[in-house]
């Protein structure tokens, strides 16, 4: 069963989700959207009514990830919370399509729990053990290879060999990219900062297109969130509001993929808990990120 009193182990997730479809037949569907390093599956959920017919009904998508990084634990409890909670919510799942990968990182969150807490890449082979790894969100194919990421195999911000080195950022490319013209919204769960950060993440010096669009409804999410969670979230571009890091996968979803609402939402805290949040903010901070999907719901019915 689903707890969020507690962080689940990956096996605890993996079991929770492989057995969804069982229980809401109508609503969910999982695939293997790819396999890790280590062979570990790399789920993806689909969750909407009348799941079966998605295909025939063509329905708004909005695609969410988490557990990039191996030590964002609250990032894919969140991913799980939004499911459950949409699994709860009609009105939520009638006439939007969520597509969801919980656990981008199955190795690097089973690292994170078995031996280095803070190990935050993914578990590619690299010289040493203590230099392998690469930063799954500096390996995305957007200008790949710029600021705010590393050619060397022990940075902790290590790019990979090439974009889309890894079978982990393959999968969540090959996820999007199967639905991306419906695909009205892509965000990724990380923590921590309580953050609401829109492209571009690679450079102060450019906007987007849809810049304005892109901080309104950022603004929307943060303020229902202050409203009925009383928590803030600041919003602007990843390279103004915390730092230039090029090959982000919300600057390829927005870039290439041409998604319009492109987000990384960095959940709680603000840093006295940090990556090691204690267990009793779970609940909490999954509700910050419903409220904020709900509102992005409404905004994505406004244009679809
Ligand atoms: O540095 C990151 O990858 C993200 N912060 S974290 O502390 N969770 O590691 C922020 C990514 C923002 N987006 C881009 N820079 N493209
Ligand atoms: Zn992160």
């Amino acid at each position: 069963a689903v707890t969020f009193n507690r962080y689940m182990t990956y096996d605890e997730i993996e079991a929770y989700v492989v057995k969804l479809p069982q229980q809401h037949p109508t609503k969910v569907k999982v695939e293997m959207a790819g396999k890790s390093v280590e062979g570990r599956t790399i789920h993806l959920i689909t969750v909407t009514d009348d799941v079966a017919n998605k295909d025939i009904l063509r329905k708004p998508s909005i695609f969410i990830d988490g557990g990039m990084h191996a030590r964002e634990w609250v990032s894919p409890s969140t991913a799980l919370g939004i499911v459950d909670n949409l699994l709860k919510t009609p009105d939520m799942t009638r006439n939007i399509e969520w597509r969801i990968i919980p656990v981008v990182n199955p190795d690097g969150y089973v690292m994170s729990w078995d031996k280095d807490r803070l190990w935050r890449k993914n578990k590619a082979k690299g010289r040493s053990i203590r230099c392998s790894g690469v930063d799954l969100n500096r390996n995305f194919g957007y200008e790949w290879g710029g600021t705010g990421s590393s050619s060397s195999q022990c940075s902790v911000v290590y790019r990979g060999p090439n974009a889309f080195s890894e079978p982990e950022t393959q999968a969540v490319r090959d996820a999007v990219l199967r639905e991306a013209d419906r695909t009205k919204a892509y965000i990724t769960f990380h923590s921590y900062g309580q953050m609401i950060l829109h492209p571009w993440g690679y450079t102060s010096k450019a906007t987007p297109a849809n810049n304005m669009e892109l901080k309104r409804v950022g603004n929307a999410m943060a303020t229902a969130i202050q409203k009925q969670q009383r928590k803030r979230y600041d919003v602007g571009s990843a390279a103004e509001v915390l730092y230039a890091a090029a090959g982000g996968s919300d600057d390829w979803a927005a870039g290439v993929a041409k998604i319009p609402l492109s987000y990384t939402i960095e959940l709680r805290d603000t840093g006295s808990g940090g990556f090691l949040l204690p267990t009793s903010q779970i609940t909490p901070t999954i509700t910050d990120a419903w409220v904020a999907m709900n509102t992005l719901a409404k905004e994505v019915m406004k244009v679809a």
